[in-house]
């Protein structure tokens, strides 16, 4: 007979296996295709179906190190951006900021708020040669090799994404690390290379950083990224504490506008 410690033992971990490890083992198995669509269907406007086979040919039953930038072609055909031009918002190393940001204002648009962006943001997928599954984890990251399936489709999208800029951009850049603009990044390597004159109007860089800032508008990464840039495209860029840049993001009487 078991001894009521042992009951009392016995029932928390089948509390802990019902209500913390399945959940998390069945998210962890739960098919990209399912999140893919079910996200899609929640953006609307798309026909899903048509979205998925696209994406996936773009790795299915490949080498996940030779998956290159290209292989989005017809994805990103499928997907056109919605003619906008304004108040788009670039980013580096403040993925999380700029994603609270943008929730409270609405009308400013990223690549996490067109639809595949928003269906792939935070997601992780691999083919492998001679199979038709995706795999979701154990996928080469951009340390083992560049052309690997997530990489590509984010720097593919981020070009296709940048060509459609034009009027002012503001780009949020980190001013708590010491090299603020890192032209390796996807958006020194590739997104600034495709802002062009005069679609593009200006390039306004908000420097974001905790209390005591590593860098302000003076880092030498940003005479790197003045030469970068298409001559014609009026640069400026403004230092800012984190909590200033959030407390702009809930500015009633600025719905819209920037508040730097
Ligand atoms: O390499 P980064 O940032 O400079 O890329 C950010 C830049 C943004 O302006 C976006 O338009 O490129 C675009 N972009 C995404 O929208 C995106 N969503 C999620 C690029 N990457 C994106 N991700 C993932 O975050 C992707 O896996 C990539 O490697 C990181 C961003 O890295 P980073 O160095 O902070």
């Amino acid at each position: 007979m078991c001894s009521r410690r042992t009951w009392l033992i016995l029932g928390g971990v089948g509390v802990l296996l019902l209500s913390v490890i399945i959940p998390v083992a069945v998210k962890m198995t739960l098919p990209l295709k399912r999140t893919f669509i079910t996200r899609c269907e929640d953006y609307q406007g798309y026909d899903c179906q048509k979205l998925w086979s696209a994406f996936q040919q773009a790795y299915v039953g490949k080498d996940p190190c030779k998956v290159p930038m290209e292989a989005y072609d017809a994805v990103i055909a499928a997907a056109p951006f919605k003619p906008e031009c304004s108040n788009m918002m670039f980013w580096s190393k403040t993925k999380d900021l700029v994603q609270d940001f943008i929730k409270k204002r609405e009308c400013i648009l990223t690549l996490e708020k067109t639809v595949l962006g928003f269906v792939l943001d935070g997601l992780i997928w691999c083919g492998k040669e001679g199979s038709s599954e995706t795999s979701t984890s154990g996928c080469p990251s951009w340390r083992v090799c560049e052309n690997n399936p997530v990489g590509s489709f984010w720097r593919r999208a981020s070009t296709a994404f940048a060509d459609f800029a034009c009027g002012d951009v503001t780009a949020v850049l980190s001013g708590d690390i010491k090299k603020p603009f890192d032209p390796d990044s996807v958006f020194g390597s590739i997104e600034l290379k495709r802002f062009k004159s005069p679609r593009v109007r200006s390039l306004k860089i908000v420097l974001v950083s905790r209390k005591n800032a590593e860098s302000n508008c003076m880092n030498p990464s940003f005479q790197d990224l003045q030469k970068e840039l298409d001559a014609g495209i009026a640069y400026s860029c403004t230092e800012m504490t984190e909590s200033k840049f959030n407390e702009c993001s809930s500015d009633p009487k600025k719905p819209c506008g920037p508040c730097w």
